[in-house]
């Protein structure tokens, strides 16, 4: 049986054909035009990316490999008694394509469990830290301070990488560290919240369940785990932690200062850091109704009063999606059946049937319906992770999988070095016609 670098080897070879023909036979193929629109605002709707690992549709949602979030959860292999399935099989969908086989889950596992060993110094690294810094900016530092590991960067320098084999050293690097994100995520956690009391990792537990004992949190948190490291993986290449992560990768940097360049960009208020929003403003909310359960008429008044205040109402909107994130249904999907009764959901449930109708009337949001980030946090809430500065770091060790499994497939296509075209004021008031 052909262990995961393998498969993706004979993938990368056959692709690296259809990739080359596009080029070299159809470069000149028009596939869109940009306006001043969307060069002024943000590159929306431009096609200037490639990934096959996942496919945004505005109104169905995101594809995995091709597969929905229900057929992901369905498909791939789970542990005994788990609902959710492996992290280490998604992992291996996002890139090779292929659904595993559980053989070839159980050697995923034992990749991971291999590499996962944190260096001592990323520990020493954190505790030197000022504790009230942000856990983001604690597990970016970590993950920028490995960058001394670098195989890639080694190879590099020695002159022993090539155009050919790039992708195999980035391979090295991405499951390297992957292995020990859990591990420095939920150090953080601990040493900071929870009065510095680490929990070593367990090597018998897959990704997600090893990740929950070393939050120090019980069954079923393991697949509230699994759930939302899948869930947050991927979303294709624009959005702008896997977008920066693409880029700073695409100078033959490698995967530690890329990955947390894209840490930085998931740590903004509109990008990851949106589900941290969500629960303070939730509580906000609350601290505002004196604790009691607020009415519909409270909610639209308080949703109002953030909008009027020049704020965005924090896990609703996308830039890309056009209707509920099917991110936001499975996890309100796994509250209904296991947290239907919790107070901060039934707020939650209401905002859905109230906050659309409230941004349509207000006219600005292209798209009124919820995001991931507004159901996530509730969830941790629920299980007792209450320190919502922390979510953001979860959702970086997700989005890890994915943009890890991107740049490693953008060093085996040969993508080269990003570099988009500016142009000034000036010329697009001559473009428009008005100079
Ligand atoms: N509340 C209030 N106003 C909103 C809004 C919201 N939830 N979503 C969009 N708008 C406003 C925008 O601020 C913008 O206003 P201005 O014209 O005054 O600048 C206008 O509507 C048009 O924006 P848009 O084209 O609909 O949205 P963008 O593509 O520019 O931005 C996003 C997308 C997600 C940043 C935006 O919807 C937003 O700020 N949402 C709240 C924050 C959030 O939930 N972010 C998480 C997204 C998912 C993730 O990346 O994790």
């Amino acid at each position: 049986m052909p262990n995961m670098k393998e498969t993706l080897a004979q993938k990368v070879e056959e692709h690296r054909k259809r990739t080359s023909r596009l080029i070299n036979e159809h470069g000149d193929v028009e596939i869109g035009k940009v306006t001043i629109a969307q060069t002024i605002g943000g590159m929306r709707g431009i096609k200037a990316l490639v990934t096959d690992i996942s496919y945004l549709d505005p109104y169905e949602g995101i594809r995995f490999r091709g597969f929905t979030i229900p057929e992901v959860m369905e498909t791939l292999p789970k542990p005994a008694g788990a609902e959710m399935p492996y992290v280490e099989g998604f992992f291996y969908l996002l890139l090779t394509g292929e659904i595993p086989t559980e053989a070839e889950v159980q050697e995923v596992i034992e990749e991971f469990r291999n590499r996962k060993q944190v260096p001592q110094y990323v520990f020493d690294l954190l505790r030197t830290m000022p504790r009230d810094t942000h856990p983001m900016t604690m597990f970016s530092s970590a993950v920028l301070a490995m960058q001394r590991d670098s195989v890639f960067a080694q190879a590099y320098a020695e002159g022993q990488a090539n155009k050919n084999n790039y992708w195999e050293y980035m391979y090295e690097d991405s499951l390297n560290l992957l292995a020990k994100l859990p591990t420095i995520a939920a150090y953080i956690y601990r040493m900071k919240y929870k009065d510095d009391t680490p929990i070593e990792s367990d090597p018998n537990l897959d990704f997600g369940a090893d990740f929950a004992h070393m939050m120090g949190v019980d069954a079923p948190y393991d697949d509230v785990m699994r759930m939302y490291f899948i869930l947050h993986s991927d979303h294709e290449s624009g959005n702008v932690s896997a977008h920066a992560t693409h880029l700073v990768a695409s100078a033959l940097s490698d995967a530690y200062y890329s990955l947390s360049a894209g840490l930085n960009g998931l740590a903004g208020p509109l990008h990851g850091l949106a589900n941290q929003e969500v629960l303070k403003w939730l509580q906000e909310l609350l601290a505002n109704m004196g604790g009691s359960a607020p009415t519909e008429e409270e909610l639209k008044q308080f949703c109002w009063d953030t909008l009027n205040n020049g704020q965005v109402i924090p896990g609703y909107g996308h830039a890309v999606l056009r209707k509920t994130d099917p991110r936001y249904m499975a996890q309100r999907e796994f509250a209904l059946k296991h947290l239907p009764d919790d107070e901060l959901f039934k707020v939650v449930s209401m905002l859905y049937d109230i906050v659309p109708d409230i941004l349509v009337e207000q006219g600005k949001a292209k798209n009124p319906w919820p995001n991931v980030d507004a159901h996530s946090g509730v969830i941790q809430w629920y299980y007792g992770v209450k320190e919502y500065d922390f979510y953001t770091v979860m959702f970086g060790v997700g989005r890890a999988l994915g943009v890890l499994a991107n740049i490693t497939w953008a060093r085996a296509l040969g993508y080269p070095i990003e570099r988009p075209k500016s142009v000034t004021t000036d010329m697009l008031e001559e473009m428009a016609g008005i100079k």
